[in-house]
């Protein structure tokens, strides 16, 4: 054990750490199991992901009812979408819903940082610290840290010394920033930055859009939920429930019936066009069933997107730099937009490719390139996040005999069907690395489930320490890491963005299905995956 672990609380039963929409959903379900919990939370509010990315047009690009929780028919009635894809400050407002309606605020302290989380192995359970110098005491901890909740700054020389204003895009404040005849720098073009471009254009002196790689960005075609689809969704709740709890991408959309070569160049040009003018993510998941695998059909569909930013791109050579040269469409994660393209034509926005122009350095009063400085009062970093680990490696997380969870890590994660780790007992991070694929709430919700699961079969044969078995954690991230990606290496799906991060798989390849298989097996057998003892035994 790591022997100064003490703590003088009182021992909960469940401490999660993170109030998004994981840590949330394990909240209600460990209390709903009869369990004591608490949960610390950074933020002074709920939402995680959706509390700190409050910038302009942060929205959703999963269709908002199919991410919100399932767990609750009166809340689905209840609780109104106004649009098929809601924005930031909606979203947040239905988390502060959920956590009033069912009381679960009471159990979550706010502005709290975790600093350590210590595994005492004579007791079995976990001390955990926070920047204010609480020490917390439980038998098992789940950290509900999310995927994207570590900011990526790059290491771009004289950051610090810019005398403007400076935002990144996960940590944006809650006072509104005002653009308001400003000259604003845009650094990064990924799901973020092509959000934000179009709602700042119009207020702007100037917007300069920094990009380095562009991605092929397809409308969102988003619109308000009428009154009638609001009755429909109501009365289709348990069906509705039923599709997105077996749905392989998590999403309520048809899955495809074609093979590409059943069809003509002129009838895949029509269904293109459909799928340009579908709703956000359907354009992947509803394309041809051999999209994604046939690299001809795909080249095709990135002809077609090519050829529509062409023409929505007034100027030729601003929309060549916007076309993607080097992957095709789902290498990397596809971001979604409403007039993003336009925005190019207003003459406030102005786009540098940094592939042409890099970075040289930050000054006091703007950013350098290679072709000279650029002045600026307000630089946007949309440079990503440190995705899957960031969190979790940063928590201080020491399991038996003080093993570093980070020093476990090193190499990548290695995981037991993206829930627990060996050496670490009693420890859990649903949402976290080796699960995600499609929509985030679906699967982690899968796995939140399955933590309650465990820790109810524990209860019940009254064993106190739960860890996976070194075996099947090896069996897990062997098959994660040897699987075949739709995403590219070079992508943050694989923490290459990260400049050090060892390059390796931070999803689950092998798909939701396989997941939910392997964790309904595990309750068939009685977790036979896990290691479970009590206290006087796993001390001897
Ligand atoms: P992303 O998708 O990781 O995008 C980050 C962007 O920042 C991307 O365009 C990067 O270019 C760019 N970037 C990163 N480092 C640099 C440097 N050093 N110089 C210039 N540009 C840089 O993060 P988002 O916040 O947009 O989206 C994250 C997720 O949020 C998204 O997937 C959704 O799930 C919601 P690069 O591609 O590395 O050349």
């Amino acid at each position: 054990m790591s022997g100064s672990a003490k703590a003088t609380g009182a021992l909960v039963d469940v401490l999660v750490i993170g109030a998004g929409v994981t840590g949330i959903q394990q909240l209600y379900r460990a209390r709903e199991e009869g369990f004591s919990v608490k949960v610390l939370e950074a933020g002074t509010g709920v939402g995680g992901t959706w509390y700190w990315n409050r910038y302009p047009e942060a929205r959703f690009d999963s269709e908002s009812y199919t991410y919100g929780f399932l767990f609750s028919k009166e809340l689905w009635e209840e609780w109104e979408w106004s649009e098929l894809f809601a924005g930031q400050p909606e979203i947040e407002r239905y988390f502060n819903f959920v956590v009033d309606k069912f009381d679960l605020r009471r159990d979550i302290e706010f502005g709290v940082t975790v600093t350590s989380a210590s595994f005492d192995e004579p007791t079995g359970t976990w001390t955990v610290r926070t920047g204010g110098g609480a020490e917390h005491r439980a038998r098992y901890v789940v950290a509900a840290t999310g995927v994207l909740s570590v900011p990526y700054y790059p290491a771009v020389e004289g950051r610090e010394n810019f005398r403007g204003e400076q935002y990144h895009t996960g940590r944006w404040p809650k006072t509104p920033v005002d653009f308001t005849g400003k000259r604003v720098a845009l650094i990064g073009t990924g799901s973020s930055g092509v959000q934000i471009v179009p709602a700042i254009a119009d207020d702007v002196a100037s917007l300069t859009v920094l990009q380095r790689t562009p991605d092929w960005c397809t409308p969102l075609n988003n619109g308000p939920i009428s009154p009638q689809e609001q009755a429909e969704l109501k009365a289709e709740f348990e069906t509705i429930r039923e599709t997105l709890n077996t749905s392989p991408s998590g999403f309520l959309h048809e899955l495809p019936s074609r093979f590409s070569t059943e069809d003509s160049k002129e009838q895949r040009l029509a269904f293109f066009e459909k799928m340009w003018n579908s709703p956000g993510f359907s354009k992947l998941t509803t394309n041809y069933i051999d999209f994604t695998t046939n690299p001809e059909v795909n080249k095709e569909f990135c002809e077609f997107v090519a050829d529509k930013i062409r023409g929505l791109v007034t100027d030729p050579a601003t929309a060549e730099k916007l076309i993607p040269k080097n992957h095709l469409y789902a290498g990397r994660r596809p971001p979604f937009v409403t007039g993003y393209y336009e925005a190019y034509n207003k003459p406030t926005v102005q786009h540098v490719s940094l592939e042409q122009t890099p970075i040289v350095r930050v000054t006091e009063t703007g950013i350098e390139l290679t072709d000279g400085l650029r002045e600026f009062d307000i630089i946007i970093w949309a440079t990503g996040y440190d995705f899957g680990t960031g969190a979790l490696n940063r928590l201080g997380v020491r399991g038996r005999d003080g093993l570093a969870l980070e020093a476990s890590w090193a190499d990548g994660p290695s995981t037991y069907l993206g829930i627990v780790t060996a050496g670490f007992p009693n420890f859990f991070f649903p949402g976290g690395p080796h699960g995600a694929l499609g929509n985030n709430p679906r699967y982690a919700s899968d796995q939140v489930d399955c933590v309650i699961d465990v820790l109810e079969h524990a209860r019940e044969y009254d064993y106190d320490v739960i860890e996976v078995d070194p075996a099947a954690e090896k069996d897990w991230t062997d098959t994660v890491n040897g699987s075949g990606s739709l995403f590219l290496e070079s992508s943050y799906f694989f923490g290459s963005n990260i400049p050090g991060k060892a390059v390796k798989q931070l999803l689950n390849p092998t798909g939701r299905p396989n997941l939910q298989r392997l964790i309904a097996e595990q309750a068939e057998q009685k977790y036979s995956a896990f290691i479970l003892s009590k206290v006087e035994e796993a001390a001897a």
